[in-house]
């Protein structure tokens, strides 16, 4: 109770589930996604629920400069930040390594990498003022695991991953934890992306990973782990 969460990629898929469980242990939510549209969609659900919102419609790559502003006007208006989702993240298209443009190159750079490492330094220190705050990435197996024509998202993944893990190390007896989150395959427009012909009724729905997120954020991860959703 009292609890600010943020969470970014929070205008459809894992983001906005994520925000919906999260506003169900009464947390206020404060989301983030370039489209207003979808943010609108994600706060009358939370509404609708009996919950709260304040919507921040951002474009992680395009306004860096407003999302370096993110954590110190959060401290300033809420004086803590207990919780951060970090569920932004894209995968453009499936292509051999050999044959990545320049142009998606940069842009899953910029959304998977840059956007956090942007995050992690305007978020640390308001995390750092809640009793016990928590760090959500979402990572993907495809970090870990090399696979023919995912270079361009599992590249990004896997340096977001090692990003997160250096500053979990950092972390060292602080009450803040980071922890990356896997949650296998999700019907989402993302699942779309890479796997078309996909049945995605098939496979997990994002209602299902959001409480467990939530769960995760309430208990007590191991900082650095990688957690299985
Ligand atoms: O993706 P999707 P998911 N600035 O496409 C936002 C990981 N994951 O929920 O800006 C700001 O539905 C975009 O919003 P908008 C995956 O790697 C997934 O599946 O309005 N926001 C939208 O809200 C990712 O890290 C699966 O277009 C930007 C959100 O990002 C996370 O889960 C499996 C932005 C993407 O929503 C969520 O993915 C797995 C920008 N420049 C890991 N660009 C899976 N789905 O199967 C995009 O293991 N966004």
């Amino acid at each position: 109770e009292g609890q600010v969460a943020l969470v970014t990629g929070a205008s459809r898929g894992i983001g906005r589930a994520a925000a919906l469980a999260l506003a169900g242990m009464g947390a206020h939510l404060v989301l983030t996604a370039r489209s207003q549209g979808g943010l609108e969609e994600t706060d009358d659900l939370i509404r609708a629920a009996g919950g709260s919102a304040t919507l921040l419609p951002l474009d992680m790559v395009r306004e860096g400069d407003q999302l370096d502003k993110l954590g110190p006007s959060l401290a300033e208006r809420f004086g803590r930040l207990d919780v951060l989702v970090h569920a932004a993240g894209i995968l453009t298209k499936l292509t051999p390594a050999a044959h990545i443009m320049p142009r998606d190159w940069e842009e899953s750079l910029a959304v998977n990498i840059s956007s956090t490492w942007r995050l992690i330094r305007t978020c640390d220190p308001v995390l750092r003022l809640a009793p016990a705050g928590r760090a959500v990435v979402l990572t993907d197996s495809y970090a870990e695991n090399p696979t023919a024509y995912f270079g361009l998202y599992s590249a990004a993944k896997a340096a977001q991953a090692h990003l997160v893990r250096c500053w979990a190390a950092e972390l060292g007896q602080t009450s803040l934890r980071a922890v990356l989150a896997d949650p296998g395959p999700v019907a989402t427009h993302l699942r779309r992306t890479a796997f078309p012909g996909e049945d995605q009724a098939k496979i997990r729905q994002p209602a299902e990973v959001g409480p467990a997120i939530a769960k995760l954020v309430a208990g007590s991860p191991e900082n650095g782990a990688t957690v299985r959703l």
